[in-house]
């Protein structure tokens, strides 16, 4: 069969929502853009570890340190899962690591914020997590198998994740007006970071529409991006948070929130480099990258030390 013919098949499966695998036939763009979007949330991922790592520490209890523990962990197992699923897709964990080593590949602009208060802990599970299970579980119905189905888990363990971070809130907005004071400071600077996370608004979104044709995508970011301000405003004023935007408000004919303009210009900074913490971020996951030659070697000299044995 021609490219042509082949593509011409390819897209049939895709329009009668058949799911592609790995030994499939696909075209090198789809393959492509897969690499790039799954890479990126893989690195994601990973350096969404730092942020509320820098709070295990200083968890203000012993059942509160354990979650966190899970759920820091749990993000280290989201990265693997999604490595090991763009490695289907024939590119290496070396070359994929090498790309956000040097800053090619980008990972979620949300991950540039810091996190000052405890209460942050909060915000970041329920609103970080709370917008990745939006865009996540429309990924666990995407073209690519093993993309799919590593979000298949992935979800679950975010709802954990989601209530876990609304639990924290809900309890400092019982608390004494110190407590409800930082839980709310923390919202104010989490809302608008975490609605950024579903990337440009469609007009401004490059990818889209070949991860749309493909359906790899099965929602615009701006689709997404209202379901989780939908989803979000009730939890907000069940517990007594305001929502830092005047503007937000429900149009009962679109039953829909309205909001307030997003400062893209933020967006932009941050996702090229120019952040609260990209420089510390990389840093970071670069030092780690160092520190952790001596596990690589090892392992490869393991490896030898094994294959020498089976050929002997
Ligand atoms: N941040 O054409 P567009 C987690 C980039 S981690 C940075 O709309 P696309 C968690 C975009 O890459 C979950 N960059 O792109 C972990 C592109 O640049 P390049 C993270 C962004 O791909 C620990 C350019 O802007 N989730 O949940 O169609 C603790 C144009 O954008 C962002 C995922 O990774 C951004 N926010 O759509 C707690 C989900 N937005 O590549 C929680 C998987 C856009 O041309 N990814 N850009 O240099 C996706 O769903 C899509 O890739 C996006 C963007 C919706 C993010």
């Amino acid at each position: 069969m021609s490219e042509q013919e082949l593509e011409q098949k390819f897209n049939e499966r895709i329009d009668r929502g058949e799911v592609i695998e790995a030994k499939d036939w696909m075209p090198e763009r789809y393959r492509t853009q897969l690499i790039r979007m799954m890479s990126q949330h893989a690195h994601s991922e990973v350096v969404g570890m730092l942020p509320e790592g820098n709070w295990i520490t200083r968890a203000p209890s012993l059942k509160r340190k354990a979650v966190l523990l899970a759920k820091v962990q749990d993000e280290a197992g989201h990265g693997l899962y999604i490595y090991s699923g763009t490695e289907t897709l024939n590119i290496s964990r070396e070359e994929m690591l090498g790309a956000f080593l040097t800053g090619k590949a980008k990972y979620s602009s949300i991950f540039n914020y810091p996190t000052l208060t405890w209460a942050d802990m909060g915000s970041i599970g329920w609103l970080v997590d709370g917008a990745a299970i939006v865009n996540q579980t429309a990924l666990a119905k995407c073209s690519y198998g093993p993309y799919a189905r590593a979000m298949v888990r992935i979800c679950k363990e975010e709802n954990f994740h989601h209530k876990q971070g609304y639990e924290i809130l809900a309890t400092l907005m019982k608390g004494t007006k110190e407590q409800r004071e930082m839980a709310q400071e923390s919202v104010n600077r989490f809302w608008w970071p975490a609605l950024m996370m579903f990337g440009p608004h469609d007009a401004e979104s490059p990818h889209s529409s070949d991860l749309l044709r493909w359906k790899v995508k099965l929602h615009s970011n701006d689709t997404l991006r209202q379901r989780f301000i939908d989803r979000t405003v009730p939890q907000a004023e069940n517990i007594g948070i305001t929502l830092p935007d005047p503007k937000l408000k429900f149009n009962p004919e679109t039953k829909h929130y309205e909001h307030g303009d997003i400062n893209w210009e933020e967006f932009y900074n941050v996702i090229n480099g120019r952040g609260i913490c990209n420089k510390e971020r990389m840093k970071a996951r670069r030092d780690a990258h160092v520190n952790g030659n001596w596990v690589r070697e090892a392992a490869e000299a393991y490896a030898q030390k094994r294959n020498k044995l089976k050929a002997a």
